[in-house]
């Protein structure tokens, strides 16, 4: 019995997602003409374009052959820790990204297939999040390219994750960031894309607005780099030196924003540059001699499609 309450409601879901699907591909100016018939008729509002039985048949049959590849997600073995956990619970919500979805972890299906999962809140992506050190965010280029941590908790989505999604539409991206004395603050972007591998996934990112000040500024048009893969200005490698990867560009000054370094604990950070930092806070952060040396308690980096 319970068996068949489960593929009931596999069922339910699969047609949920069926006629969501349907209903983007006749979006526009496209409607459903007749919405009794057991296979709907599709033509434009002028009823001059329909769509016979057997264009829809193919879309399902599309489908559906995504359908049986989505629930393959969760069923393969994978030893990216990111994909473990939620897989026994995750949300079978599939959307192109987190607009329109529930808040938590979500499974994405883009356009050109590529399934990931994310997790959502209030129509944002969540790229990354920290905020209580229990992940080392100082790996290797292979962690950044596929993911890393909790994706309930501390985590980075890998940059093969969310490429295909940015590829989709035009993204804006927002920081939160949270000090230890509980103020908050945001940096929006306007501008915002990640090259390929190939590029070593060089950052676009420009047209701030916010609150916490436009400490991003300084990596626009980087290239990312991890200890074990040097794509930075300088002669050694920043991220080997700053303790955490990024899209450096000389070490110092060209390291504002890196919020990928050691996670202090406390708001004090041993060196220079080397922590969760966000330099361009607008005010001198408490307890430090300047802000470089201040470690903010949480990060958030998350996209959302404009509009
Ligand atoms: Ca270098």
């Amino acid at each position: 019995m319970s068996n068949l309450r489960d593929g009931q409601s596999d069922i339910r879901d699969i047609n949920f997602i069926l006629m969501k699907h349907l209903d983007e591909r006749i979006s526009g100016n496209i409607v459903i003409n007749d919405s009794k018939a057991d296979i709907p008729v599709i033509s434009d509002g002028n009823c001059s374009k329909a769509f016979g039985a057997d264009t829809v048949k193919e879309d399902l049959d599309m489908l559906k052959e995504q359908m049986k590849k989505l629930a393959d997600v969760c069923k393969t073995e994978s030893d990216v820790e990111i994909y473990k956990e939620p897989c026994t619970n995750a949300t079978l919500s599939i959307s192109e990204d987190c607009v329109g979805g529930p808040d938590g972890v979500n499974i994405i299906l883009t356009k050109r297939g590529k399934q990931i999962l994310a997790r959502c809140e209030a129509g944002w992506l969540i790229i990354a999040h920290r905020y209580d050190g229990s992940v080392d965010f100082n790996l290797d280029w292979d962690n950044y390219q596929h993911g890393f941590g909790n994706i309930r908790k501390e985590h980075f989505i890998g940059f093969e994750n969310i490429l295909p999604v940015l590829l989709q539409k035009r993204y804006k991206a927002r920081f939160d960031l949270t000090t230890w004395e509980s103020e908050t603050g945001y940096a929006e972007y306007q501008t915002f894309d990640i090259n390929d591998k190939n590029d070593k996934y060089r950052i676009s990112i420009d047209d701030y607005s916010g609150t916490a000040g436009d400490s991003m500024q300084w990596s626009n048009h980087m290239r990312f780099t991890t200890k074990d893969n040097d794509n930075d200005r300088r002669t050694g490698n920043c991220a080997e030196g700053h303790e955490g990867p990024f899209w450096y560009d000389s070490c110092n000054w060209g390291n504002k924003g890196s919020i990928f370094g050691r996670y202090a604990k406390n708001p004090k950070c041993s060196n220079a540059w080397n922590c969760l930092t966000w330099y361009d806070w607008p005010k001198k952060l408490p307890g430090v001699d300047n802000n470089s040396l201040y470690s903010f308690k949480e990060v958030k980096i998350k996209i959302r499609p404009i509009y």
